[in-house]
């Protein structure tokens, strides 16, 4: 029978057995005689000793990046990484590269600058430290997936072709659809929200597009948007109670599910605060003004440096990694957004500050026909574009709500990376389409 396989993590879990692994040569370390191969397979790291004539002869033509298998015994030896190591080798290539990776994938360090890592990407990812992240996302997705489908949310798809800009007109890219004009979907907005005029509660993981011509350090062409939309709320504190749940499973799954990548990259998980401290688009400003050296008062909006300074101010304030900045005025929100009863020039709205940056954006919707008339022709807009989304409006919509969350700024953030580009696996942006 064949000898079994086993995992390089797992490797110290079965010394004295005759074991079988299979990866990558990490690194290859030729001493006098004795050479070291160090193989990696998806879950970290074992080393093959080889030290008979015949072994040498074997690992010497083997260059980084071979992928090999590999049958010998699992030997103890304190001095191997995890106290076990594969000795009396035979090893077997089963496929032998053509180039030398652009760096050393071995160096605890990455030795690259970002360009290089990025044009490289197919084997850059393969580096411990630039693939951690990215489990760390699948993990996350995996935690969100977990607390909505325990809310009993419906997962839906939508459609990423579609007819008109959701978000605004200005970052939409258009193509051409079958002759005519087509647009890349900013946001699974208008689907969500028809949907739950049919399932009450949905969420969506998925792509989303943004023509944005600025080339910043959180601002992707596309990302992974993570979606939720749900009905019958009072108003968007309850979409805000969702989004607390929905982070304490995605720290939770990234706990339980990542734990190596993060030890790796030195994460400290945030912790969630049973209530996440929340402060008025207003009060906020005011702040900014008597506190940060800066007066933002009068601007639609907050800069990043005033997101920057009420993240740290909730730290100082509350001990919490989260703020929700709620009430943005509605100028500044998209047609669908409600508006805060008894202030009507502020939104039922909000964006949830992490570690110094807008992570989610969401709020409450007008669910009325006539509102949505009334919005759309109180920005000079036609509702003709609109009529298919608006026949959701024309047949009843409970008052609802939802959120999105920027899945490469979260593990951005988590992974303490100043470029976004370390958490998308292929970025896409103003200059770069490939790999
Ligand atoms: P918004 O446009 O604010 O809201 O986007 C939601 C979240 O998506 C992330 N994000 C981005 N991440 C990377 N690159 C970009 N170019 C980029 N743009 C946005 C941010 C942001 O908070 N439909 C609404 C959401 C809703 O109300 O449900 C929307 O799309 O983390």
């Amino acid at each position: 029978t064949e000898t079994p396989r086993v995992w390089a993590a797992e490797l110290p879990a079965h010394p004295g057995e005759q074991v079988r692994l299979q990866g990558w040569l990490h690194r290859h370390r030729a001493l006098k005689s004795v050479s070291f191969l160090i193989l990696r397979d998806r879950t970290g790291l074992a080393q093959v000793v080889c030290a008979a004539p015949e072994e040498l002869e074997a690992a010497a033509a083997l260059s980084e990046e071979t992928v090999l298998e590999v049958t010998g015994t699992a030997s103890a030896n304190p001095q191997a990484p995890g106290g076990v190591e594969l000795t009396g080798p035979v090893i077997r290539v089963l496929s032998s590269r053509a180039e030398p990776a652009p760096f050393e994938l071995y160096r605890p360090v990455v030795p690259a600058t970002l360009p290089v890592i990025l044009d490289h990407a197919p084997v850059a990812l393969r580096h411990p430290r630039l693939r951690a992240p990215h489990e760390i996302a699948a993990a996350s997705v995996a935690g969100f997936r977990d607390a909505l489908d325990a809310l009993e949310f419906t997962e839906i798809h939508t459609p990423k072709l579609v007819g008109s800009a959701t978000e605004s007109g200005a970052n939409v890219f258009s193509v051409d659809y079958f002759g005519r004009r087509a647009y890349l979907a900013q946001s699974p907005q208008f689907f969500k929200q028809m949907m739950v005029g049919v399932f009450e509660r949905v969420y969506e993981t998925g792509p989303v597009f943004r023509a944005e011509p600025s080339d910043t350090g959180r601002h992707l062409a596309q990302y992974t948007s993570l979606d939720a939309e749900l009905g019958f709320v009072e108003d968007h504190h309850d979409v805000m109670a969702v989004l607390r749940g929905a982070l304490v499973g995605m720290v939770e799954r990234v706990r339980a599910r990542a734990g190596a990548a993060c030890a790796l990259l030195e994460v400290e998980l945030p912790e969630v605060p049973e209530r996440i401290p929340e402060i008025h688009f207003a009060d906020a400003q005011e702040l900014l003004a008597a506190h940060s050296g800066r007066d933002p008062r009068g601007e639609p909006d907050l800069a990043p440096v005033d997101e920057r300074w009420l993240s740290e101010w909730a730290v100082r304030e509350y001990g919490s990694e989260f703020l929700f900045v709620t009430g943005y005025p509605m100028a500044k929100r998209p047609f669908y957004t409600h508006a805060e009863p008894g202030r009507p020039q502020y939104s039922n709205s909000f964006d949830l500050l992490f570690r110094g940056l807008e992570l989610v954006t969401g709020g409450q919707r007008l669910h009325r026909y006539e509102d949505y008339l009334a919005a759309l022709a109180a920005r000079g807009e036609s509702a003709e574009p609109y009529a298919g989304y608006l026949q959701a409006f024309q047949h009843g919509m409970p008052p609802h709500g939802g959120f999105a969350l920027g899945l490469e700024r979260w593990v951005a953030r988590l992974v303490g990376a100043e470029n976004i580009r370390l958490a998308t696996l292929f970025p896409r942006d103003l200059n770069r389409l490939a790999p």
